[in-house]
């Protein structure tokens, strides 16, 4: 049986299956591990003066769990950077706060050729590879550069942009190629699918053939909508639990002459915490009548506080809550409870129990769990109601929630108010048909057919072969690589991995180049000083290479400062833009 390498950017293995405090992702993956036998990979989140290349291996629960430490530099670029100030804003429509710098595509490339570099060493000839999410999208085609033949998948937890904000992005296209490098590519809802096979015919000239598989690149790719549910057997022992019946008791008791609205997120503009306590304000203020006989616990864990953009929403919350407290408290009443901490699984179930809404109100959201988590605790009985997003990839499958506008706080307000005094007949129909689909699209369910699909892909039919080395002169190398401006890119890390800051960047050969076809090359040499420079070039048409390069020795271009794209005569508008 072979075995499932699962690769994601942090590795949490639960100590204990039963582990309350561990997430709905966490504890699915773990089952799916502990299945097929395999191997859990990704940084550790501790950091090293010095990249070694070595995984940390352990084994837990039948799970081989293998991590690697990054250096501060690669959680900047990476992590911070390219990950959380570029890739998360943009994949959630938030171009104002993507933050684009050249520092930070390097860092990204460099830690994926890091991931793969440890990774290749660990991963049998039949293993399948599931790689998750947005910071590990080049990793297909990294693993492929090192000769990897496997099955690998991934999987996009988040949404994926609309043709026109993704084209904002540079290099928008050397990203969606590095996609083409893996067999499987899953998203959570039809609609972030649909907007990829958008960008695939609208920008690539691609190819949506009718059986799931798409073209572009030269290759072909089978593709697929697959929400992610959470563990809904799981879930509803955890409501039973004592931790559970405590929090669901302090709950209830704390607000026994008033009905509880309730929102748990992680702190992120992405979650719509800003226009979800204007709408409260709004409720509180269009409907008096409701004053001191609700009120809002919002649970707001901090997370990626290394970002600033991060910091400066957590200042901005703090003091959007305290303006509502202070127009509309009173001596026992305060509107609106605000809360930044995490909780136990079990903790939070029996709090969403006691709420008598749930509002799941994010300006963007690849699915949310955090809709599934509160319908599964409620009291079927006597079950609250579920205000979602229409802009929740949850809102697809949940059709039977109270569907807002996140944007409009009247909508969000009315909806506040018709959930609060909603019939219990009507509440119970909606709940149990919200119920009915957590159950039937649960986790099992998700990570089952994404295996299932990945097993049944065909072979791809081009595979991505390793970039060629040649030596051009005494101090010059030329890298040719099939897999694109990357490919070129990351062989001239692995080339010169102690020296990866001389990188100087890469151009397009203009007319003239020695090349058969239209694929990158990469040149190297060293300064006067010894040190060794790079230039990558990617051309497009035929003739001597040296003669391509502006007729100019290697040598000569890649020593020239600053900008080896300036000695190459093209404008920075040309560099990598292919
Ligand atoms: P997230 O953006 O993190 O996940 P979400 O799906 O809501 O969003 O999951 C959050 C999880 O963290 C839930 O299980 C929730 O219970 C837990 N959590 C949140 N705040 C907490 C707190 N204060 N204490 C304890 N636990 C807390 C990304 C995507 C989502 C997608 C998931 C899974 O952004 O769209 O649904 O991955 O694919």
């Amino acid at each position: 049986m072979s075995r499932l390498v699962v690769v994601s950017n942090r590795v949490a293995m639960p100590d204990n299956a039963g582990s309350a405090s561990v997430g709905g992702l966490t504890m699915a993956l773990a089952a799916a591990l502990q299945q097929y036998r395999g191997v859990w990979f990704g940084w550790s989140g501790d950091t090293t003066p010095t990249f070694t290349g070595e995984a940390h291996v352990r084994e837990t629960g039948g799970v081989t769990i293998a991590t690697i430490d990054l250096e501060a530099q690669d959680v900047q670029e990476y992590y911070n950077g390219y990950a959380n100030t570029v890739l998360w804003p943009l994949f959630h429509y938030r171009i104002d706060l993507t933050e684009y710098e050249r520092a930070f595509g390097e860092g990204y490339a460099r830690v994926n050729s890091r991931f793969a570099e440890t990774l290749q060493s660990l991963v049998r000839p039949d293993d399948m590879i599931w790689v998750h999410d947005y910071h590990l999208i080049p990793l297909a085609q990294e693993l492929r550069q090192r000769g990897l033949k496997n099955r690998i998948g991934f999987f996009l937890h988040i949404p994926w942009p609309a043709c026109q904000l993704l084209t904002t992005l540079p290099q928008h296209q050397e990203l969606v190629e590095a996609l083409f490098a893996f067999d499987l590519l899953g998203f959570q809802t039809q609609d972030w699918l649909n907007a990829f096979n958008g960008y695939v015919t609208d920008e690539l000239d691609g190819k949506i053939h009718g059986d799931g598989y798409v073209s572009a690149f030269g290759r072909t790719v089978r593709v697929g909508a697959f929400p992610i549910g959470i563990d809904a057997d799981n879930f509803a022992q955890i409501v039973q639990s004592p931790a559970a019946a405590k929090s669901y008791d302090q709950a209830a008791a704390t607000n026994v002459y008033r009905d509880l609205i309730m929102g748990v997120d992680r702190i992120d503009y992405s979650k719509g915490l800003e226009e979800r306590f204007a709408a409260y304000d709004q409720f509180l203020q269009t409907h008096p009548e409701f004053r001191e006989r609700v009120t809002y616990l919002q649970i707001a864990q901090t997370s990626r506080s290394e970002v600033e953009t991060y910091q400066d929403i957590r200042t901005r919350l703090d003091g959007v809550a305290g303006r509502i407290n202070a127009a509309y408290g009173t001596l026992d009443w305060t509107p609106l409870r605000y809360v930044n901490r995490a909780y136990g699984r079990d903790f939070l179930a029996g709090v969403y129990r006691a709420a008598k809404i749930g509002l799941v109100t994010p300006l963007r959201d690849g699915m949310n769990l955090v809709a599934k988590e509160y319908v599964a605790a409620q009291n079927p009985r006597n079950p609250g109601v579920l205000v979602l997003s229409r802009f929740a990839g949850a809102a697809r499958q949940m059709k039977a929630a109270l569907i807002v506008n996140p944007y409009s706080r009247e909508d969000v307000a009315d909806a506040i108010k018709r959930g609060l005094t909603m019939p219990q007949p009507e509440r119970r129909q909606r709940w149990e048909a919200l119920m009915t689909g957590i159950e039937t699209d649960d986790v099992s369910t998700w990570r089952d057919s994404f295996v299932a699909a990945l097993k049944a892909c065909r072979p791809q039919a081009h595979p991505v072969s390793a970039p060629t080395i040649a030596t051009a002169g005494a101090n010059e190398t030329v890298i040719r690589s099939p897999a694109g401006r990357r490919g070129v890119e990351a062989q001239a890390r692995r080339c010169d991995a102690g020296h990866h800051r001389n990188f100087v960047g890469v151009a397009n050969i203009p007319a003239g180049a020695d090349r058969a076809d239209d694929r990158p090359i990469f040149a190297a040499d060293k300064d006067a000083a010894g040190r060794r420079r790079h230039v990558a070039a990617a051309h497009r048409e035929q003739g001597g290479v040296e003669e391509g390069l502006g007729g100019r020795p290697l040598g000569e271009l890649a020593a020239a400062e600053p900008h080896a794209e300036g000695a190459l005569g093209l404008g920075g508008g040309d560099v990598g833009s292919e």
